[in-house]
């Protein structure tokens, strides 16, 4: 049994779209994950399949029908066991420690939303976790969900190379990854860091943990504050109070 992706959504043509390709692919053709898709047209009412109607309380666009979204869920195998995760700019901010907790279990139940959201209720009475992937708005959750998809993926045993595989990555440390250079070692009049060729692995190492600072602090001051917040806490925990330098 592989990890299983199923998205409840208007669009299901646009699954397993770029994750058919490259590594993501692969991998699904080796049946190292699955994707399925439950149109939730086909769960809609009336003469005209309708998923959504006007929001009580008047107000731009549509809202899409709760029991419509409830009927889609329950079509959905095994999903009282699965976490089900619903696409919106209001969710919390996705982070890598939920797609390592996503990957642990045997799959995920996206939901999709078009128009202005989904009703309140369905999301309360299915216990559905709401995630987004950032601070900018998306016409719909699938391209989130594709995005959350394809950092699952990756992550699954054997789909990553043992090279590359999970760790050394950005955010893994908490802390932005490192410049890479490679050949040439001149390019149009720009060098590579000197430390780079000199074959000494502990400069190497050191002068890659300054520039993941350096980029960190620059680019993510939220991360870097978490990071340094780390750090004099385990100095503190360590007795060393004299190191808790930085402050
Ligand atoms: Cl998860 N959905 C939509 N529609 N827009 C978003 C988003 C999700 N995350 C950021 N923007």
């Amino acid at each position: 049994m592989s990890w299983k992706a199923t998205v409840v959504t208007l669009f299901p043509e646009m699954f397993p779209g770029p994750l058919g390709q490259s590594l993501a692919g692969r991998a699904l053709e080796k049946d190292l994950w699955n994707c399925e898709t439950k149109d939730m047209r086909s769960f809609g009412l009336g003469r005209h399949n309708a998923v959504d109607d006007t929001p009580f309380g008047g107000g731009a666009g549509m809202v899409m029908r709760p029991d419509v979204v409830d009927a889609a869920l329950a079509s959905v195998d095994h999903a009282e066991s699965l976490p089900v995760i619903y696409l919106t700019p209001r969710g919390r901010p996705l982070a890598q420690a939920d797609v390592r907790r996503y990957v642990a279990g045997p799959g995920v139940v996206l939901l999709c939303g078009r128009y202005e959201g989904v009703d309140e209720r369905v999301l309360q009475a299915r216990a559905v976790e709401q995630v987004s992937i950032g601070d900018y708005i998306l016409s719909g959750g699938e391209l989130a969900a594709l995005v959350l998809l394809d950092a699952c993926v990756r992550l699954l045993p054997g789909v990553m190379g043992s090279a590359e595989s999970g760790e050394e990555e950005s955010f893994s440390g908490g802390l932005l990854e490192y410049p890479h250079y490679t050949r040439p070692a001149e390019w149009q009049g720009r060098v590579v860091p000197e430390v780079l060729l000199s074959g000494n692995h502990a400069a190497i190492a050191a002068w890659r943990r300054e520039q993941s600072e350096m980029a960190t602090r620059e680019r993510r001051p939220d991360l870097w504050a978490a990071y340094d917040a780390h750090l004099n806490r385990n100095m503190v925990a360590g007795g060393d109070l004299s190191t808790s330098r930085r402050h």
